[in-house]
């Protein structure tokens, strides 16, 4: 049966082979679901309706597999897509995982360990481009210190920025058709880790060589960790031209990477964000990087997807509920009331301007004495959410 709640492949929903295949390995415990091949996993996404499959080169091809090892686990994951018909529409290098990662990839004070990193990005881009992948993450988990005894922050700048401008190249060489998205991350499985933030990642982009091929790939949790409004940096992306992707899910502040399902910690938080995305027409994937409770077998992985673009879509309904609230959209005429009488004070700099502003007197206490009924919007939006509306 089919509703508003229904995934479609218009929705975008993608998750990554890392996430339903996620184990439930954590730091004090093993294991307590059977690995999936990557097929099998496609195989499941296409079950709960999801629309793509992400993944990093290791997830896919293991990191010691022998090449007809390679030919074999690649043709069992074409199959599963064609049959499912789910895409590939993002890629990325797991630069983490072995020890060889240990003091960080682009940024290790060891420059083999900085040229094997350049070396296993290549090649793995080259993987997920033939696999169909038009944006491809960059996300530095291992890229921080413990203690900055061991190294100049300024110089992992240098060496982030130079092994970015050094894979747009290969990419433009290459004639991809593929675009960069930086994600950040403030600590774990690092104690620090460099450009903690989308912020600062954002910074970081207008210094490279090409800035118009590298946007960003924000994450709620990471976000939430670093104890920021998540919607805030996302809308700065966005009106930096910079949203280029977007991982989906949910998390305590002040705590460890809890990948939640989206929208099971911060509903509010959740319903801004659906809202500010679908309100201005992003286009790109809606990933869903979280995985399932330790506590789940595979049918509690099932329900976690599905619970992810089932809360999504049920707060895309609440976001056009919220625009076609007559109540709510009055009250945010008359918030947001606009006699002209200032129209003339704002916009390009003039001498003129300055001068005459500067003689503008301001009636500072009945200006202040407004109230601005913040409270009353606050609780109707509430009240919509919780469905008293
Ligand atoms: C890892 C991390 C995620 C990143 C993935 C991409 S891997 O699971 O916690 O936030 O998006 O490298
Ligand atoms: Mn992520
Ligand atoms: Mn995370």
């Amino acid at each position: 049966m089919s509703d508003n709640y229904t995934p479609q492949p218009e929705h975008k929903f993608t998750f990554g082979l890392w996430t339903v295949g996620n184990t439930g390995r954590d730091p004090f415990g093993g294991p307590v679901r059977e690995p999936k091949s990557p097929a099998e996993l496609v195989r499941l996404l296409g079950e709960v309706g999801a629309y793509g499959v992400n993944f990093h080169d290791n997830d896919l091809i293991p990191i010691d597999a022998t090449p007809t090892e390679r030919d074999q686990i690649l043709k069992e994951f074409r199959k599963a897509l064609s049959d499912t018909g789910l895409v590939v529409p993002m890629a990325t290098t797991n630069l983490f995982g072995d020890p060889v990662f240990k003091d960080g990839a682009f940024t290790a004070n060891d420059p083999k360990v900085r040229a094997y990193a350049l070396q296993k990005t290549m090649n793995a881009i080259d993987l997920g481009v033939e696999l169909g992948a038009k944006i491809y993450v960059f996300w530095g988990g291992r890229e921080g210190t413990e203690t900055d005894a061991s190294k100049n922050p300024v110089d992992a700048i240098k060496r982030n920025r130079e092994a970015m401008n050094f894979l747009c190249e290969y990419a433009l060489d290459k004639k991809y058709d593929l675009k960069f998205a930086l994600e950040a991350k403030p600590n774990e499985p690092r104690a620090d880790i460099y450009n903690p933030t989308t912020g600062h990642m954002l910074a970081f982009i207008a210094t490279l060589d090409h800035p118009e091929m590298v946007g960003v790939n924000p994450e709620v949790a990471h976000e939430h960790m670093a104890g920021i409004n998540f919607m805030h940096g996302v809308a700065q992306a966005w009106e930096a031209g910079k949203l280029f992707h977007i991982d989906l899910n949910d998390q305590y502040p002040g705590r460890y990477d809890q990948d939640l399902r989206f929208g099971s910690r911060d509903l509010k938080a959740a319903f801004f964000l659906v809202k500010f995305l679908e309100d201005v027409g992003y286009a790109g994937s809606r990933h869903f990087d979280a995985h399932a409770y330790r506590t789940e077998d595979y049918e509690g992985v099932k329900d976690f997807a599905r619970g992810c673009m089932r809360t999504y879509l049920i707060l895309k309904e609440k976001a056009a509920q919220f625009s076609a609230d007559e109540e709510i959209q009055a009250l945010l005429a008359e918030i947001n009331a606009d006699d002209g009488s200032m129209a003339t004070y704002f916009g390009k700099y003039s001498a003129e301007k300055a001068i005459a502003l500067k003689a503008q007197s301001f009636d500072r206490a009945a200006i202040a004495n407004r109230g601005l009924k913040y409270e009353r919007l606050d609780q109707l939006t509430i009240d919509l959410l919780l469905g008293a509306r």
